[in-house]
């Protein structure tokens, strides 16, 4: 299976990256995870980019705040899949990486999450290695019907609970 590639622009943004973490391991699909920079380590991250698809990556994840730079310089150097989340930093709530990260001129496309939204970056990446997985494919069914379910359920005992 092809390996999804985490890139976050500093140890600060790990609690957003446990997320995306916890997910692809219950999906049991292969990463890497680093911290590289798009302004501070800028070298490191084009390298990582520029190697991913021969590395064996199906889909890179770019995880910043601020002026985030990072999903974009990552996508400036591989015709790979990436995918943005903006991390909210102490000023702004996250809007600065939102519009950062969302606004990626025509050519260089970056598919952006939620702030914060480890845990749908992972499942955007596994449904990309997905097209090509039909195990995979079916576990993200299985994830959905449960999901549903538990919708349900919830759905259930609020009616027996409020009428
Ligand atoms: C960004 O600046 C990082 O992705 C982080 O979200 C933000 C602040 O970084 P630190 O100053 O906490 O290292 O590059």
């Amino acid at each position: 299976m092809k390996k999804v590639g985490i890139i976050m622009g500093s140890d600060s943004d790990l609690p957003v990256i446990q997320k995306t973490v916890d997910q692809l391991k219950k999906l049991d699909i292969p990463y890497e995870v680093h911290i590289y920079s798009a302004h501070r380590t800028p070298v490191e991250a084009r390298d990582f980019a520029v190697n991913a698809r021969k590395n064996g990556f199906g889909a890179i994840i770019a995880a910043a705040g601020m002026a985030a730079h990072l999903a974009g310089a990552i996508a400036a150097n591989t015709t790979l899949p990436v995918i943005g989340i903006p991390c909210k930093s102490s000023v702004l709530d996250g809007m600065d990486a939102l519009l950062s990260t969302v606004q990626m001129p025509t050519g260089i496309p970056v598919a952006t999450v939620a702030i914060g939204g480890g845990a749908n970056a992972a499942l955007l990446a596994a449904q990309i290695i997905a097209v090509e997985d039909s195990e995979l494919a079916a576990k993200l069914d299985a994830k959905r019907a449960s999901d549903a379910a538990a919708v349900l359920e919830k759905d259930a005992a609020v009616e027996s609970k409020l009428q």
